[in-house]
C-alpha cells in the first residue's frame, strides 16, 4: 500500500487530513565600454557602495540607470509584423542543478539572454560552456545571497548594465542535512534560511520595482518551492517535517545565540531548517501576488520541479544516501525527474504563454503535464505569509 501510494506521482500524493526575435537587444554595452557578455560584471566601486548606502539608509534603491532599451514590441519591422525583443532573465544559483538546465533551455531558443547570479563565478562559466550555452545569450553576474551586501550590489551593478528586467528565478538554496551545528551567513542568520528566504526576499523585493519598469509582455517572479516543505504529500512528511510555528526564532533573527537559528523556535536541524526555507519561499510567493499582483500584472508563482535525485543539493548529504537517492526516486516514488527535465519546466514557468497566472504553485503529472497544485495548510496560511513578509523586512532592513 505504501510503495503504491509512493508511485503515485509524487506533486499529485495528498494526504486527506490537510488536504484541505526579435528586434535583437544590444548586447552590454556599459558606460560607453562594450563589455563581453559572459564577462562578469562585477562592479565593487567605492561610487556604488556610497550609492548603495545612500539608498539604504533612504530605505529605497532607485534605479541608477535609465536604460535606453529597445521597446519590447517592435512595429517598425518589415510589413508591419509584430516581433518581441529578447526577454531578460536574472536566475539565482544557475552554476548548477535546475538553474543552469532552466538558464541552458531558455538561452537555447534564442529568444532570452540569462543573466546568471551565481557566487562562484568562474564555476558558472565553465558550467555554462560545458551545456553548450550560446555565449551571446548569457551574462555572468556575482551575488552571494548568503550577504545582504552583496544582494544590494548585484542589485546596483544589474541596473548600471541597463539591461531591462522581465523575469526573475529565485532559484538557488543550500541544504544541510548532516550539519551538527548552525552556519550563518554574513549578517548572522542561520544559513539556510538566510540564503534560501531571506537573500531571496531582499533580492526580490528590490528588483520589484525593477520588473514593474519593464515592457515587457509578461513579466514574471518565480520563488521555487518544493514538496518536502508540502505537509499534504508523503515525501512532506518524512521527518524531520516543515514547521514554522510561531516564528519566535525568526522574530529573534535566526543568531542561535539569544534565539534559536530555527524559524519555530526549537534545536537546530538542517534539513528542518531547508523545509522551514521552502515553506517561507512559498509563502512569499503568495504575499507578493496578494500585495502586488493587481497593481503591476506582473505574475507571480513558485513550482515542485520534480525530484532531481543528482543535483549538487545533496552534495552534504552522506555518500550512501547520494548512492540510494537516485534509484529509489527512479523505481520506488517514482516522482524523479532529469536536470533537463526539470529545467525544461521552470523554463516554462517563465516564458510558456499559458503559465500567465499569478499566485500559483505549479507541478506536473507523470506525463510532464503542468497543474495548479495545492499547498499544505502551513505553505497557503494568508496570516503566516503576512507575518513571515514583516519579520523579513526587519531582518533584510526593509522596515
Ligand atoms: C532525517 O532522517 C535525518 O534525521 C536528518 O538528519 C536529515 O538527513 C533528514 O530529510 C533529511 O532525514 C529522515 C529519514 C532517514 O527517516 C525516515 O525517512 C524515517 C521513515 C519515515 C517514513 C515516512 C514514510 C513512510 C512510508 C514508507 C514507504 C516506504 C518507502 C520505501 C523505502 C525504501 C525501502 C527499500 O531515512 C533515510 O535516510 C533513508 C534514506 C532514504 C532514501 C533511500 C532509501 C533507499 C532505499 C533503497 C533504494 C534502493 C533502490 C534500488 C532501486 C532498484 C529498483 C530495481
Ligand atoms: P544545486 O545545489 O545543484 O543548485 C543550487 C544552486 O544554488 C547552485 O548554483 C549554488 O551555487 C547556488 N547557491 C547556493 N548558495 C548560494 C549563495 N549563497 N549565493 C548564490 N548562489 C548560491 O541544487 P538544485 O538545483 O537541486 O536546487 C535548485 C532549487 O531547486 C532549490 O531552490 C531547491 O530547493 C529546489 N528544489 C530541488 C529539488 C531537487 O530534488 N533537487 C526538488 C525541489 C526543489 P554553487 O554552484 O556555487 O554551489
Ligand atoms: Mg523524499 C512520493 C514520494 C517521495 C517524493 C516525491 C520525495 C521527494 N520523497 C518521497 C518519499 C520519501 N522520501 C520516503 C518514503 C522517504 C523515506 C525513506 C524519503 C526520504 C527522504 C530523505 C531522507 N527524501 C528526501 C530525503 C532528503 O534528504 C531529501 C530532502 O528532504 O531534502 C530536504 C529528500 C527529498 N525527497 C523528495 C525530494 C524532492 C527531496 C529533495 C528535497 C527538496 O528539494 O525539497
Amino acid at each position: 500500500m505504501a510503495l503504491q501510494a509512493a508511485s503515485i506521482v509524487a506533486s499529485s500524493f495528498s494526504i486527506p487530513k490537510e488536504g484541505k526575435s526579435c528586434a535583437s537587444f544590444k548586447d552590454s554595452s556599459l558606460f560607453g565600454v562594450s563589455l563581453s557578455d559572459h564577462v562578469k560584471a562585477d562592479f565593487s566601486s567605492s561610487a556604488l557602495r556610497c550609492k548603495r548606502e545612500f539608498s539604504r539608509r533612504n530605505g529605497v534603491v532607485r534605479a541608477q540607470t535609465v536604460a535606453t532599451t529597445t521597446p519590447a514590441v517592435n512595429r517598425s519591422a518589415p510589413e508591419g509584423k509584430k516581433t518581441l525583443r529578447k526577454g531578460s532573465v536574472v536566475i539565482t544559483g544557475a552554476s548548477s542543478g535546475l538553474g543552469l538546465a532552466t538558464a541552458k533551455a531558455l538561452a537555447e531558443t534564442g529568444k532570452w539572454h540569462v543573466i546568471m547570479a551565481c557566487r562562484d563565478f568562474l564555476k558558472a562559466e565553465r558550467a555554462a560552456k560545458s551545456v553548450g550555452m550560446p555565449k551571446e545569450n548569457y551574462t555572468i553576474m556575482h551575488l552571494d545571497l548568503a550577504s545582504l551586501d552583496s544582494v544590494r550590489q548585484f542589485v546596483d551593478s544589474f541596473r548600471q548594465s541597463g539591461r531591462p528586467l522581465d523575469a526573475l528565478v529565485c532559484n538557488a538554496a543550500v541544504y544541510q542535512p548532516t550539519a551538527k551545528e548552525p552556519a550563518f551567513t554574513a549578517e548572522g542568520f542561520e544559513l539556510s534560511v538566510g540564503t534560501n528566504h531571506l537573500g531571496h526576499f531582499l533580492l526580490s523585493r528590490l528588483l520589484l520595482e525593477d520588473l514593474n519598469k519593464s515592457d515587457y509582455p509578461s513579466r514574471r517572479l518565480i520563488i521555487v518551492g518544493s514538496i518536502t516543505g508540502n505537509t499534504n504529500t508523503l515525501a512532506g512528511n518524512v521527518p524531520p517535517k516543515a514547521n514554522l510555528g510561531d516564528m519566535r526564532g525568526l522574530a529573534g533573527g535566526l543568531t542561535g545565540l539569544n534565539s534559536s537559528a530555527m524559524i519555530d523556535g526549537g534545536n537546530f536541524d538542517g534539513a528542518k531548517a531547508y523545509k522551514d526555507s521552502k515553506v517561507c519561499n512559498m509563502l512569499t510567493m503568495q504575499e507578493f501576488h496578494r500585495r502586488f499582483h493587481e497593481e503591476t500584472g506582473i505574475t507571480f508563482a513558485s513550482l515542485y520541479p520534480g525530484c532531481i535525485a543528482t543535483t549538487g543539493l545533496f552534495r552534504e548529504h552522506i555518500p550512501l544516501f547520494r548512492l540510494l537517492f537516485p534509484p529509489f526516486q527512479k523505481y520506488i516514488t517514482k516522482g524523479y525527474v532529469s536536470e533537463e527535465e526539470s529545467g525544461k519546466r521552470l523554463a516554462q514557468v517563465v516564458s510558456d504563454p499559458s503559465l500567465t497566472k499569478s499566485g500559483v504553485y505549479w507541478s506536473w503529472n507523470k506525463d510532464s503535464a503542468s497543474f495548479e497544485n495545492q499547498m499544505s495548510q502551513e505553505a497557503s496560511d494568508p496570516e503566516k505569509a503576512r507575518k513571515v513578509w514583516e519579520i523579513s523586512e526587519k531582518l533584510v532592513g526593509l522596515a
